[in-house]
C-alpha cells in the first residue's frame, strides 16, 4: 500500500532514476552496451531497490507506466548521444510480465523509436525466461512484430528457474543472458562442465550470449577460456547513474 500510494507522486516528482550497468567485452574491457535498472530515490524513505517495489507494481499494474518511463529515458539518452557526437551503445531495458502479453506493448516501443529517432537495435528488450511459459501466443505476436521493426530480444536469467534446454531452440530470441546462478561453485569441476557446455550449445545455436553476475577475475578468465566474451557484473562495473555511464562512454570514444 505504502508503495502503491506513492507511485504516481514518484513519477511526477521524478523520484525514479534510471541507472545503467555497463556490459563489457572481457578481452579489451571495452564497454559494448548497458542495462537500464531502475532505482527509486524516495524523499521519504531513501533509495528503494526494484526487488522491493517491482513485485508490488506488477500487482497494481503501475509497472506498465514505470517501464515506459524507463524506456523513454533510455531512448532520450541515446538520442542525445547521437546528436551530441557520442557513439551510442545498445542499452537494454527490462520488460515486465504484465507488459509482454499486452497489445499496446509493441506500439509504445515503436512510437518511442520514431519520436526519438533511434534505431530499435539500440534498445534490446530483456524478457525473463519464465515469461515464455505462459500466454506464449500473445508474447510471440509481440516479439514477431517488434523484431520486424528491428528490436532485439534477450532471454534474461537463463538457467535461473525452471528453464528447459528446449527454450534455447524454441524461443525466438536473439540473445541469451546466462544467469549468475551458473557461476556459483565455479571452482568445482561439475559446475565448470555445466557452464562450459551451456556456452557451447548457445554458440552452436548461433545465438548471442552474455554472462551476468561476474564478480571475480577467476570467473572472467574461466569464461574467456570457454569462448564467452561478453559480461556484466560487479567485477567490471556496478549499476551507475546515467550521467556517470555517459562519462565512461565519452572517455572511450
Ligand atoms: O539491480 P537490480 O537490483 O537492479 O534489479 C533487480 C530486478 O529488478 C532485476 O530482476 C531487474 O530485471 C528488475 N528491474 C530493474 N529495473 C527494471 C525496470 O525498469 N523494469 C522492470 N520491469 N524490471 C526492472
Ligand atoms: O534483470 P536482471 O534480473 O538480470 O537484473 C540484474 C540484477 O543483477 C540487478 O539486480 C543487478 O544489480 C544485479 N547484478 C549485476 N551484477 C551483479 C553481480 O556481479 N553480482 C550480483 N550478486 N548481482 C549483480
Ligand atoms: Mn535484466
Ligand atoms: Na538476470
Amino acid at each position: 500500500k505504502r508503495i502503491e500510494n506513492n507511485v504516481a507522486m514518484a513519477l511526477r516528482d521524478e523520484e525514479f532514476k534510471v541507472y545503467i550497468q555497463p556490459k563489457v567485452d572481457m578481452r579489451s574491457g571495452e564497454i559494448i552496451g548497458g542495462e537500464a535498472l531502475i532505482r527509486w530515490h524516495s524523499v521519504k524513505e531513501g533509495i528503494i531497490y526494484p526487488d522491493e517495489f517491482i513485485p508490488v507494481l506488477e500487482k497494481s499494474g503501475y509497472i506498465v507506466d514505470v517501464d515506459a518511463y524507463v524506456w523513454e529515458k533510455v531512448f532520450a539518452a541515446i538520442h542525445i548521444w547521437k546528436t551530441g557526437g557520442i557513439t551510442p551503445v545498445p542499452i537494454s531495458v527490462n520488460v515486465s510480465r504484465s507488459h509482454v502479453y499486452q497489445k499496446s506493448f509493441a506500439g509504445v516501443l515503436e512510437k518511442l523509436a520514431q519520436q526519438y529517432d533511434v534505431e530499435p537495435y539500440y534498445v534490446p528488450l530483456e524478457v525473463t525466461e519464465s515469461m515464455f511459459t505462459e500466454y506464449v501466443d500473445k508474447l510471440y505476436k509481440n516479439i514477431t512484430r517488434l523484431q520486424s521493426a528491428g528490436f532485439r530480444f534477450s532471454m534474461d536469467d537463463f538457467g535461473a528457474g525452471y528453464s528447459s534446454l528446449n527454450m534455447l531452440k524454441d524461443e525466438p530470441v536473439d540473445e541469451v543472458k546466462i544467469d549468475r546462478f551458473f557461476l556459483k561453485d565455479i571452482k568445482k569441476e561439475k559446475s565448470q562442465i555445466v557452464i562450459r557446455n551451456v556456452i557451447h550449445m548457445i554458440q552452436e545455436l548461433q545465438l548471442d550470449m552474455i554472462v551476468e553476475g561476474i564478480e571475480t577475475k577467476e570467473q572472467a578468465e574461466l569464461l574467456m577460456n570457454y569462448g564467452s566474451y561478453k559480461a556484466q557484473g560487479y567485477y567490471y562495473y556496478k549499476p551507475m547513474p546515467m550521467t556517470e555511464f555517459e562519462q565512461l562512454l565519452i572517455k572511450q570514444q
